[in-house]
C-alpha cells in the first residue's frame, strides 16, 4: 500500500526539492500515514540513495547538502505529529544526546530524540559538534541517566570512546549509561569502547534505553 507515495518521498529527497517533501509529507498525514513508516519507507530511502551515489563520486557535496535539508524539512512537518502519538506518559528517564566532536550530522539524532521524547524520555539536545567535557557537564548538571552519542563519520567514532573515557574519570560510571548510534557504528564498536548499548535506528534507540533503563519494550 502507499507504494507510490513513498516512491514519490524517496524521490523528492534525491532530488533535494523541500516544497514536494513538504507536500508530500502533508499528504501522507492527511491520509493517515504512520510519520515513522513515511520517514523510514519514503524519505529515509532516498537521503540513503544520495549517501550512496556521494560515497560512489556519481553525487556531489551540493546534492548531499540539498538531500540533508529536504530531509530536515520532512522530518519537521511529521515530528509534531510522531510526538503527539507517544504523549501523555511518565518520564521513563533522562537523556543527554547529541552528535561527537567534529561532526555536525544532525538528522538521526533528532529522530532520536523526537522518538524517544514521544516514548516517554526528557531528552536534553546538545545539538551538534559537542565536545566530551560538555556531555560530561550536563549529565551531571541534569543528573542523566543515560547518555546519548551519535557519530557519522568514521572520523569522529573516537569521540563516542573519549566521552565514554571522560565519564569514567569523572566517576559517573556505571551509574550514567551510554547509548551510541549512527551510520558507522555498530554493536562491536560499543562493545570496544565500553558503551552500554547500540541502537541502529531510532525505533531500536528507544528499546535500547527502555532496556538500560531496567524496563523491557512494551507488549504490542
Ligand atoms: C545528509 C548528510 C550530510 C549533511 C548533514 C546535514 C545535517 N544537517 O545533518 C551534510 C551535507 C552537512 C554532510 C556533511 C558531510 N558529510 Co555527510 N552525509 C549525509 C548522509 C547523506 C545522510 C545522513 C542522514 O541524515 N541520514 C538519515 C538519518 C535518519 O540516518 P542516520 O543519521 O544514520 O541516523 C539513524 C541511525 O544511525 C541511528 N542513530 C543516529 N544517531 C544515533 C544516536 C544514538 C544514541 C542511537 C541509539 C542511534 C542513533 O538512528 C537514526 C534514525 O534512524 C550520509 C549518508 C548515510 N547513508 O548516512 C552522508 C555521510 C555520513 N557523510 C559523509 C561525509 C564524508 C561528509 C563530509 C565529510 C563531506 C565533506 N567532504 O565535507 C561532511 C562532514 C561534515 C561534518 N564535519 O560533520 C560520509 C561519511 C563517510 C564515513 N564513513 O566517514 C557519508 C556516509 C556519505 C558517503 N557515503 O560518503 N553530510
Amino acid at each position: 500500500m502507499h507504494e507510490e507515495l513513498f516512491a514519490a518521498m524517496r524521490q523528492s529527497v534525491i532530488d533535494g526539492d523541500p516544497e514536494q517533501v513538504e507536500r508530500l509529507a502533508r499528504e501522507a498525514l492527511a491520509i493517515g500515514i504512520d510519520p515513522l513508516e513515511a520517514i523510514n519507507r519514503g524519505f529515509v530511502e532516498g537521503v540513503h540513495y544520495v549517501g550512496e551515489q556521494f560515497g560512489l563520486g556519481e553525487m556531489f557535496l551540493p546534492d548531499l547538502v540539498m538531500g540533508g535539508e529536504a530531509m530536515k524539512m520532512a522530518v519537521s512537518i511529521l515530528e509534531p505529529e510522531m510526538r503527539k502519538r507517544g504523549s501523555a506518559r511518565q518520564s521513563l528517564g533522562t537523556v543527554v544526546l547529541g552528535t561527537v566532536k567534529g561532526d555536525i550530522h544532525e538528522i538521526g539524532k533528532t529522530l532520536v530524540l523526537t522518538m524517544l521524547s514521544a516514548s516517554g524520555f526528557q531528552v536534553h539536545d546538545l545539538g551538534v559538534d559537542v565536545p566530551a567535557e560538555r556531555f560530561v557537564d550536563q549529565a551531571r548538571a541534569l543528573n542523566a541517566d543515560i547518555v546519548g552519542l551519535s557519530a557519522l563519520l568514521t572520523t569522529t567514532m573516537p569521540g563516542q570512546r573519549q566521552v565514554v573515557e571522560a565519564l569514567d574519570r569523572q566517576g559517573l560510571r556505571p551509574r550514567v549509561k551510554v547509548m551510541i548510534g549512527g551510520a558507522p557504528v555498530s554493536h562491536e564498536w560499543a562493545r570496544e569502547i565500553g558503551a552500554d548499548g547500540y541502537g541502529e535506528d531510532a525505533v531500536a534507540a528507544v528499546a535500547l534505553a527502555r532496556r538500560l533503563m531496567g524496563r523491557e519494550a512494551p507488549a504490542r
